[in-house]
């Protein structure tokens, strides 16, 4: 059995109070936060479109964008541990894409990874049981090569996963009322308003602006005190360091892959793309405060000077305008933010990991374990059961990695060598890794075994990722062999630009 996470020793003390941006001005033209609506299934199947659309992100200027049922993002599904769910995604866009869903431990030929493409006019259908616990989870686009552009053209939404454990607590859980979701994208815009698509060869596609469920500087009317967030970091490229404008302290009860074994006090969480955290913060009545993105006074280990300004990890930017009305009794939370200080207990009961096969994987860019993504390579196979040690090393002395993995949740056990902090709490799926960071990772992985079809692990830092810094994994039953029976080759003739060029 191993210790408990050594990581904190390596750390401040939660919600110091270290989190002090300094912050852009106030918005001058606030819009409603947009919710995403909540997928409903018919006849037991949640239906995506995905097509071409026009948003207004930017007030009063449409900008052509990509989303599922509607012009930019997509629907939140909405579904149940124990649930036999049916998502269908039929593909209206002039090139082949694929479906993703984030976290979710299900079978490969369901994962929607690059060996899953829906070619234009194409309908693919994934169907698994919701066999996990209550959490944040997301979909997105995931053809080999092209993950990038999607995401920044919209291609995103997100998953709830609830559960009787998390049923049981006194957690706000009105979606759109006191339950908010909070999906974080950047972009671009060129002088007539469009997506800048113009590849930067440093960090791919990251942008000036920061916007909030589809449009910049959105308002939230808080109608309860007590105010769950359910954030969900979908820039392609960004890092964000999330808190408030006035520094106050909150509570962290959730990470990548479900609920915290108990809930943290911190005065900011930190996100790099693609992972989920959610928050409990007190809004008192009639009081105005900001959800920021605050930047990273340590750069996240990056050397200062070397990709900083690059990677705008000391920019700021406003993220939600909250501001607390009256409180007209909305909701039962409304007795201000203490949260249960217990809440999922089995999260926080250590996994045995005596047994456990180690592997180890070398992040450099833009390779793993020297070698760049082949859709026809399978780079290891499990043919157990067991949980997995991975240790996963930044071998890159200036670069941040954000390293993911399919089919599994797992645990940040240790880390070295660093003075660092990204966030490494609770069960993830996706985890910083700063310049030179080795962290130790132990591992769970769904259960279901296919011969044919891969899981992908990689960097969630789109660019990076479209790069071939992707491997793939296979699931097997002791004795079997991995058979690729896919050899998809992406047609070129498929991939235009967003505009038809
Ligand atoms: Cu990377």
């Amino acid at each position: 059995m191993l210790a408990a996470c050594t990581i904190d020793s390596k750390k401040p003390a939660d919600g110091d109070g270290d989190f002090a941006p300094s912050l852009p001005p106030a918005p001058p033209v606030l819009r409603p936060l947009p919710i995403p609506s909540v997928s409903t299934p018919s006849q037991g199947v949640h239906r995506l479109v995905a097509a071409v659309g026009s948003t207004q992100i930017l007030p009063d200027i449409n900008t052509t964008t990509w989303g599922f049922n509607g012009p930019f993002l997509g629907p939140t599904i909405r579904l149940s541990r124990g649930e036999d769910c049916v998502i269908e995604c039929e593909n209206r866009l002039p090139e082949d894409t694929a479906i993703h869903c984030h976290g979710m431990l299900l079978p490969a030929p369901m994962d929607g990874g690059p060996h899953s493409p829906i070619r234009p006019n194409e309908t693919w259908r994934a169907e698994f049981r919701v066999e996990q616990p209550a959490a944040t989870l997301w979909y997105h686009p995931h053809i080999h090569g092209r993950t990038g552009v999607q995401a920044y053209r919209g291609l995103a939404g997100m998953i709830i996963i609830d559960d009787d454990v998390e049923d049981t607590l006194d957690l706000p859980r009105d979606y759109g009322v006191d339950d908010i979701p909070v999906v974080i994208m950047d972009a671009n815009f060129t002088s007539d308003g469009q997506l800048d698509e113009n590849l930067d060869l440093t960090v791919g596609l990251q942008g000036e602006k920061v916007f909030v469920n589809g449009i910049v500087d959105p308002e939230f009317q808080a109608t309860t005190r007590k105010v769950r967030f359910r954030l969900l970091n979908a820039s392609t490229m960004r890092f964000h360091n999330i808190g408030f404008s006035d520094g106050r302290r909150f509570y962290s009860i959730a990470s990548d892959t479900g609920l915290l074994g108990s809930p943290r006090k911190v005065d900011s969480v930190r996100l790099g793309p693609g992972e989920r955290n959610e928050i409990v913060v007190e809004i008192q009545p009639k009081e105005t405060v900001l959800l920021v993105s605050g930047g990273f006074p340590d750069n996240l280990g990056v050397p200062k000077g070397v990709m900083v300004p690059d990677f705008k990890l000391q920019e700021t930017a406003t993220l939600v305008t909250i501001r607390g009305t009256t409180h007209s009794p909305t909701s039962r939370h409304d007795d201000g933010a203490s949260v249960p200080a217990v809440l999922d207990p089995s999260a926080a009961a250590p996994v045995d990991l005596s047994e456990a096969r180690e592997r180890s994987f070398e992040l450099n860019t833009f390779e793993i374990n020297g070698q760049a993504m082949d859709m026809h390579r399978i780079d290891f196979a499990i043919d157990h059961s067991d949980p997995e040690i991975w240790w996963v090393t930044n071998g890159n002395s200036d670069w941040i990695h954000n390293f993911h993995v399919h089919n599994c949740a797992f645990q940040v056990l240790e880390s070295s060598p660093t003075d660092v902090e990204f966030d490494a709490y609770g069960w993830k799926d996706t985890v910083t890794i700063p310049p030179g960071v080795t962290v130790k990772l132990g591992v769970l992985f769904g259960q279901y075994r296919n011969r044919h079809y891969p899981y992908m692990y990689h960097c969630h830092m789109l660019y990076h990722e479209d790069q071939g810094m992707m491997g793939q994994f296979m699931m097997i039953n002791k004795g079997e062999s991995p058979e690729l029976d896919t050899a998809y080759t992406q047609d070129p003739r498929n991939v235009r630009g967003l505009h038809g060029h």
